[in-house]
């Protein structure tokens, strides 16, 4: 009817700069920790970075180098079997999908490559792992997502991939994250060529 478009016509931003820039307002930059210790890590992250680039309104701005690292295991769990080396990597996205929503097609992605999820047993072994660890100053605290990452930074292979990209990169509470090197979990781990 015309009233409804007229109502809807008042939504509209008054200029095109208005919309540039209500547009831009809600583009996100979002860091995203990758993992894989099991069919074959390498070719896991390639094609989870490429699935990361055909997500809707998102781009991958740039992407870590690989690292490979010792598992790390919960005190609990059997040492003696031991697990597989993970590959682990950090890609910055820029986004206009909600932290929810994020985690949704992180979710499909790693579904798409295999994941098979028990949600009574951590830690294990895995295709594909895709944790959000950073969404803008975010904090968000939610029955299905935590961020910043509850582990972030206690883990080196998080830290380090994160730190080539973003250096100067802080938590939400505005501490930098390159503070948490010299404290955070110290498993073997080295970059791949
Ligand atoms: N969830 C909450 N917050 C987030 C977030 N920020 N990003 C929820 C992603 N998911 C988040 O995760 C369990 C639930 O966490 C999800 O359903 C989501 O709603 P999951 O991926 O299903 O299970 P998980 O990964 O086994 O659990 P968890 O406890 O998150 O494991 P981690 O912490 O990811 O640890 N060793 C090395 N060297 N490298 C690794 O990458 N990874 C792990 C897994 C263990 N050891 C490792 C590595
Ligand atoms: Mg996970």
């Amino acid at each position: 009817s015309p009233k409804r478009y007229r109502e809807k016509e008042k939504r509209k931003p008054k200029t095109i700069l208005g919309a540039v820039k209500k547009m831009a307002s809600e583009v996100i930059t979002t860091y995203v920790g990758l993992g894989s210790n099991l069919y074959n890590p390498i070719e896991q992250l390639n094609r989870a970075l490429t699935a990361l680039t055909s997500l809707p309104t998102t781009c991958v701005v740039q992407a870590s180098s690989f690292y490979q690292s010792e598992a790390l295991i919960e005190d609990a769990q059997n040492t003696e079997l031991k697990l597989p080396d993970y590959v682990n990597a950090v890609a910055e996205l820029i986004t206009q999908l909600s932290p929810l929503s994020l985690l949704d097609n992180l979710q499909q992605i790693e579904t798409n490559q295999g994941r098979i999820r028990d949600p009574h047993k951590r830690w294990q072994s895995r295709s594909l792992d895709l944790d959000i660890l950073l969404y803008a100053n975010k904090e968000v605290i939610h029955d299905r997502l935590h961020i910043p990452h509850y582990d972030l930074t206690n883990r080196n292979f998080v830290l380090i991939p994160l730190l080539e990209i973003a250096p100067e990169l802080k938590l939400p509470n505005g501490s930098y994250i390159k503070t948490y090197l010299n404290s955070c979990r110290s498993g073997k781990i080295r970059k791949l060529a």
